[in-house]
């Protein structure tokens, strides 16, 4: 895989990203167009998640710092009960950690012996991480893997430590059925009995709070889901004109899924000049950019069971907006 990190090469040609490449014109050739969402993360992207969970309207990330901050206690019980032996903590989408941290935190002033294993997609995001984990918690021992989920997946050892697993903030959201199934049930197949994970689930509620928390006032969304097609022009020498597209989002209270997309507003054409190839826009034709799941906890004890856990917790916020529930294998 060649990166493109917009630096001159010794032959002078630009280098892009084959695999993104690849994924990218297979999305847009579609007939129901599409980009993967783990696009959105480069360096300005990370940028603007981080406005997002600090705006008004993102209540996800306020719901589990609640659930950290008030639970962190019994969490800790029902992880560790009396067996503190030592384990490691891999997280999954790590990010850059801001809820983690709470526990953390909580776990080294029990003088708990682990390691802490972030994985995330983004490099920047991890490397930011690792700095500032290595300021605020020194005694931390830290080893970051930048990867998608499914590769991280396949590098996990699973005849070592005991491991207690984080997946926050809602990012198993963006995983349709299959998706989450597939990971999972690959992930409890990874683990040993008694091994636990935590993991962070946006609910089911108003729609309407769903729908602004997607599509707020500042228009920082917008811009956060535009900025995938800034990437491409960037990354992959596209000319999208991104004033040619809107930012809509919708909401189905039946399935739960929140969907992104951008749409065309007019007939236009997009030339990837890296790639020699010319993808074609009808007016009002849509690219599918991001699913965002909400669920009740009926199917999140389906998922549970279908997939080799076993639900030993549910822990909510006080609005019950958002729920880390807690599995074993
Ligand atoms: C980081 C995947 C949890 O889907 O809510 C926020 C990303 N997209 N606003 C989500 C996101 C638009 C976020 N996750």
């Amino acid at each position: 895989v060649t990166k493109n990190h917009s630096s001159s090469t010794t032959k002078n040609t630009p280098t892009y990203d084959t695999a993104m490449a690849e994924e990218v014109l297979k999305g847009l050739q579609a007939t129901q167009k599409y980009l993967p969402s783990k696009y959105f993360y480069d360096g300005i992207g990370d940028e603007l998640f981080q406005k997002i969970m600090a705006m008004e309207e993102y209540y996800l990330t306020d719901c589990e710092m609640q659930v950290f901050r008030e639970q962190a206690t019994e969490i800790f019980k029902m992880l560790f009960g009396d067996d503190q032996h030592a384990f490691d903590v891999v997280e999954f989408g790590a990010g850059d950690g801001t809820k983690t941290r709470v526990l953390l935190k909580y776990f080294l002033e029990k003088q708990l012996d682990f390691s802490y294993l972030p994985i995330d997609i983004s490099e920047n995001v991890l490397e930011q991480l690792s700095l500032s984990l290595k300021k605020e918690l020194p005694a931390l021992d830290v080893q970051p893997m930048a990867m998608d989920y499914f590769k991280a997946l396949e590098q996990l050892q699973s005849k070592s430590k005991k491991k207690v697993v984080f997946f926050l903030g809602s990012n198993i959201g963006n995983l349709t059925r299959e998706d989450t199934v597939k990971f999972l049930q690959q992930l409890s197949q990874k683990l040993n009995k008694g091994d636990m994970l935590l993991m962070g689930m946006d609910l089911k509620k108003s729609p309407a709070t769903i729908l602004q928390a997607y599509d707020d006032q500042k228009g920082i969304t917008r811009d956060f889901n535009m900025n995938l097609l800034e990437r491409l022009n960037k990354e992959l020498g596209a000319d999208f004109q991104v004033e040619n597209f809107q930012h809509f989002p919708s909401y189905n209270p039946l399935t739960g899924e929140t969907k992104s997309f951008l749409v065309s507003k007019i007939k236009q054409s997009v030339h990837f000049s890296l790639l020699g190839k010319t993808v074609h826009f009808e007016a009002w034709e849509a690219i599918y950019t991001e699913l965002s799941k909400k669920y009740d906890l009926k199917e999140i004890q389906q998922i549970a069971q279908e997939t080799g856990f076993e639900v030993k917790q549910h822990f909510f916020d006080d609005r019950q907006y958002y729920v880390d529930t807690l599995w074993v294998v």
